[in-house]
């Protein structure tokens, strides 16, 4: 079967440019993908929109040398012949027989043989579908971890880049109504220095078709994005609809009596806006106020949930409506409680962790180091946190030089911002996690946050920036740090890592002899410090992997912190132990990062105590 003018344009969408379709080997990073211009990207899940899920049972293929599509010979292109018959007489695959795997799920986690598999993998299923003539279907994955290519009844449809955010592919054309579909998605968690994260990073790398996969269907026109919000007192929806100019939308807030409406423009687009209600209730952590809206366009309607609040920085302070705030917050991995560590792939999962940081006494939770599901920051939406949503531009081994890895990061901001941009919870977007202070990595990140600053100016900047900042200055034995990364002149918030007491040379009790100083006129955050301890790893406070060592290094750090001049907040690396395949130390780690401040099951240790009581006492009114 040829390929479509619209199938293509599916795939086109998702790059921003149109490429060759031919199977890589590599991922594709060094393809120009200026997405954050294009009027496309991963449609909204939105709440009344139909949605057929092909999540559950579905076969897969390993591929560890990499051979279908590279050796024409070899048999073993596992995305042809994929509705087999007895007769069909396949020497080198067969996927009737192949195993079988719950998605979505991290293959490492389903299948204990891939624990630490990289690769790729070849996943197959068969769907039918009641398709009503007059839609467009969209085939829409919540994340494949890393590359995705995707194949419909033996043809290439689709392939994406970056394992944490969603994208759609169109198959409107290659749908048919009561026939089974055949549908096979490869998926390659190989990393390198043009895939982000890049070389090295320190969390599992957990393959495979890890978020929801379904098969959208729409109206002719349809709402693509929305961004609804309060700017400047007015209640202002910019929507997308992918369709036929003229069409006409309309949002309605029955609970605020609001109705807007309007009909898009040439490009699709359409502002509507209107004063805030006096009524409106704002979002905050303390009433995570969230309303109803009903979006209509052509025959869908759907329902969007939306809080509304402000969040700016005033000088040194972070303001959230009007008000100087304080972060009392706590950085997490998505991985869930219990003894293997798997990564949190149900809703469940993600509320448990959550649960954990409201109990801690949190206002605010960093998700750490990449996009987490979209589910996340829905909860945390209605649980009332503020978060800190990051991409994996993380650490040094990345090649900062190389166009394709800027796109990529422009393309993943992009649709993270796409996906979340109505989520009161979300109130900083991180570019990147400890950079290496280098021109080129600098015009890279700029080029990153003018794009986020473009696509969404209601919300903050920020980036964690390197432990390696300055010392200013050394008097009596004491250091003052001084945060020096030019980056931060283009920040919100100014947010370093440091582990003074862990990896430095000082231990706990050495560590008021620090001081740390912004080196710019913004609000400062301790994004992340913390000492290793096993749950029920007892002794004296002096022995390093004790859980006394660590609550001991919570107690300092935060009295430093309360004496650091405008520190606006800190999220404490982090809730619980998380796996990590570089962490060998053969008595206290076994492959698991253990800062935590829970085991892995959620045992409490001493240091989480400390800091609940941290967190307690902090006076009003930076409460
Ligand atoms: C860091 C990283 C974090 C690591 C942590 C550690 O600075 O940002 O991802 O896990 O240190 O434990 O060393």
């Amino acid at each position: 079967m040829k390929l479509s003018r619209r199938h293509l344009l599916g795939s086109v969408a998702l790059f921003g440019t149109a490429i060759p379709f031919q199977l890589a080997a590599q991922p594709s990073s060094s393809v120009e993908k200026d997405i954050i211009s294009n009027n496309s990207g991963a449609l909204h899940v939105l709440e009344g929109r139909e949605r057929l899920s092909l999540d559950g049972a579905w076969h897969y293929i390993l591929d560890p040398f990499d051979v279908a599509g590279r050796k024409p010979k070899a048999r073993r292109n596992f995305w042809e012949n994929t509705i087999e018959t007895p007769a069909t007489g396949l020497i080198e695959y067969e996927w009737n027989s192949s195993p079988r795997m719950m998605l979505p799920a991290a293959w490492n986690d389903a299948e204990e043989r891939l624990d630490y598999y990289e690769g790729p993998v070849y996943f197959r299923r068969l769907f039918t579908a009641p398709i009503e003539a007059e839609k467009r279907h969209f085939l829409h994955f919540e994340a494949v971890n890393y590359a995705a290519t995707v194949w419909l009844d033996g043809n290439l449809v689709g392939r994406h880049e970056g394992g944490f955010t969603p994208f759609s592919i169109e198959v409107t054309d290659c749908i048919r109504s009561g026939t089974a579909h055949s549908l096979v998605v490869r998926a390659d968690s190989r990393h390198g220095p043009k895939t982000l994260p890049g070389l090295d990073f320190d969390w599992k790398n957990c393959g495979g078709i890890t978020r929801s996969v379904s098969l959208l269907s729409v109206p002719r026109n349809f709402i693509r994005s929305s961004f609804i919000s309060l700017r400047n007192s007015q209640i202002e929806a910019a929507i997308e609809v992918d369709g036929d100019a003229g069409t006409s939308v309309k949002l309605n807030c029955p609970a605020l009596g609001l109705t807007l409406s309007g009909s898009a423009g040439e490009d699709g687009k359409i502002t509507l806006s209107a004063p805030a209600p006096d009524n409106l209730k704002l979002w905050s952590p303390d009433d995570p106020h969230l309303y109803n809206f009903t979006i209509t366009c052509g025959n869908e309607t759907a329902i969007e949930q939306i809080g509304f609040r402000v969040v700016e920085v005033r000088g040194r302070e972070v303001l959230l409506n009007g008000k100087s705030i304080f972060l009392r917050g706590i950085a997490m991995h998505e991985e869930a409680f219990g003894a293997k560590g798997e990564r949190a792939v149900s809703e469940a999962e993600a509320r448990a962790l959550l649960a954990e940081a409201k109990a801690l006494g949190c206002n605010f939770v960093r998700l750490a180091h990449y996009p987490h599901a979209a589910h996340t920051a829905r909860l945390a939406d209605e649980m009332g946190l503020m978060l800190w949503a990051e991409i994996p531009v993380y650490w040094e081994e990345i090649d900062y030089s190389d166009k394709g890895t800027l796109a990529l990061a422009r393309g993943m901001m992009a649709e993270l911002v796409r996906r979340d941009s109505n989520r009161a919870s979300v109130v900083m977007w991180s570019v990147a996690n400890e950079t290496p202070q280098t021109p080129v990595r600098t015009r890279f990140l700029r080029t990153v946050i003018a794009d986020v600053r473009r696509f969404d100016p209601t919300r903050l900047v920020t980036a964690a920036l390197n432990k390696n900042v300055d010392v200013g200055g050394v008097r009596d034995g004491e250091s003052i740090i001084t945060v020096q990364d030019e980056l931060a002149a283009d920040l919100d918030v100014v947010a370093i890592n440091q582990y003074e007491g862990w990896y430095g040379k000082r231990d706990p009790r050495e560590i008021k002899q620090v001081s740390f100083r912004n080196g710019y006129d913004k609000p400062l955050m301790f994004s992340e410090f913390g000492a290793g301890a096993p749950y029920g790893n007892h002794g004296p406070r002096e022995e390093r992997w004790t859980e006394e060592y660590q609550a001991w290094l919570y107690e300092e750090t935060l009295k430093i912190i309360a004496e650091t001049p405008d520190c606006v907040g800190l999220s404490p690396w982090l809730l619980k132990d998380f796996r990590s395949p570089r962490r060998w130390h053969g008595r206290f780690q076994e492959l698991w990062n253990r800062k935590g401040l829970t085991s892995p099951e959620g045992r409490r240790k001493k240091a989480w105590f400390v800091l609940r009581d941290y967190y307690r006492n902090i006076a009003v009114p930076k409460g």
